[in-house]
């Protein structure tokens, strides 16, 4: 097994590109990246650890799916969607991601909304993925938990089959509703557990503390899954320590907010308890001011097992690449850097030993390259 406290690869020299490849640098970031730099951010094997696949709900394909099912959206168009999305906070956007849900309507829809996901994830050359998906916003307006989950298997079967990304699905609760709501998610979830593999804490994290959902989290656990949650984003660094008390996880969703402490910064290092940060995220819902507040140095520095995803790329612009190509910028990651936050993400995922070393060979084939 390789050392996932490794902290470089003394060494090593670049393989450089021979095809041009197109990039989505945010243009106000283009000039100060290394174009070698973005290059290999971009043909490096990537592990997406934190990603809703409602949040890759672009507009396009909402406006189709309205459409079809009958469902009107609050916008004038496509455009006009993707304009309004400025938001205030984590609520403001999560008012919109929730109601552009309601396009969603049959098994085929979820298949859908899932390939066109793997399908933008291929192109970046994500190699291995662990989705949420928030059954409780579909099952809460009447679509059965089956369709959802069908049609999210169906469409990760497909992606697997053309593009050879795997993937491990995490069923996540929202914790603005009710414990009591939670476990009948769980329980409406049990004929599918060789499906899953980790149940997952999202929405509003101020006012809905973890542990609430403690009796939810052990239920799962010996129901044989693991557990990850969001803490650390709106609340402080002392919501991630109450996560790990009481829900017991294995990676902490977002976390930034941890690195406000050291004492509890020192306690994830020593743990081992990946954190997924969502740059893009974090100034889109102004949990930083800008990209340059993003603890991800601090983090690194302190030992943490940290990386990088993309959080709900339709709403935040941009998927992962962009997410690495503006924290890159932000905070001049080195090859080094973006070398230990892969081995991270391989490390930090529920992939079984022979996939990781799979990927692990993936990583190395690019990093070692001539
Ligand atoms: C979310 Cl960014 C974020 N935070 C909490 N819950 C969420 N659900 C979807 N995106
Ligand atoms: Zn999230």
């Amino acid at each position: 097994m390789w050392n996932t406290r490794m902290k470089g690869f003394a060494g090593r020299t670049l393989r450089t590109s021979i095809v041009p490849t197109e990039v989505p640098v945010s243009p106000e970031i283009a000039h100060v990246l290394d174009p070698e730099l973005v290059d290999l951010i971009t043909r490096m094997p990537k592990v997406e650890l934190h990603v809703h696949l409602e949040g890759t709900l672009e507009p396009e394909i909402a406006f189709r799916l309205a459409e079809k099912n009958g469902v009107s959206l609050p916008y004038a168009s496509v455009d006009a969607m993707r304009a309004a999305y400025d938001f205030a906070d984590l609520q403001s956007f999560l008012d919109v991601y929730y109601a552009a849900c309601a396009v969603l309507v049959t098994r085929d829809d979820f298949r859908e909304l899932t390939l066109a996901y793997l399908r933008r994830a291929h192109a970046e050359n994500i190699r291995h993925i662990e989705p949420f998906f928030d059954p409780q916003t579909h099952t809460e307006r009447g679509v059965p938990f089956d369709t959802v989950i069908g049609g999210i298997l169906d469409g990760l079967a497909d992606g697997q089959r053309e593009f050879g990304i795997t993937s491990c699905l995490i069923l996540s609760f929202l914790r603005h509703l009710s414990a009591e709501s939670a476990s009948a998610t769980l329980a409406a979830a049990e004929p599918w557990l060789g499906k899953l593999v980790a149940v997952g804490l999202d929405s509003t994290e101020l006012g809905n503390p973890p542990e609430r959902f403690a009796e939810v989290f052990a239920r799962a656990r010996a129901l044989g899954l693991l557990g990850v949650a969001h803490a650390g984003e709106e609340g402080d660094a002392s919501f991630v320590t109450r996560t790990l008390d009481s829900l017991h996880v294995a990676r902490i969703d977002h976390g930034v907010r941890a690195a406000e402490n050291p004492l509890v910064m020192r306690r994830l290092a020593e743990n081992d308890v990946t954190l997924t940060v969502c740059p893009n995220s974090n100034v889109r819902l102004r949990v930083v001011t800008d990209l340059s507040r993003v603890p991800l140095r601090t983090l690194l520095d302190a030992g943490v097992a940290v990386t990088v995803n993309s959080d709900d790329p339709a709403y935040f612009g941009g998927y992962i690449i962009e997410n690495f190509t503006n924290i890159s910028a932000a905070l001049g990651l080195t090859p080094d850097d973006l070398y230990q936050l892969s081995v991270y993400a391989i490390g930090g995922s529920f992939a079984d030993t022979h996939r990781k070393l799979e990927l692990m060979d993936e990583l190395e084939s690019v990093f070692d390259g001539a």
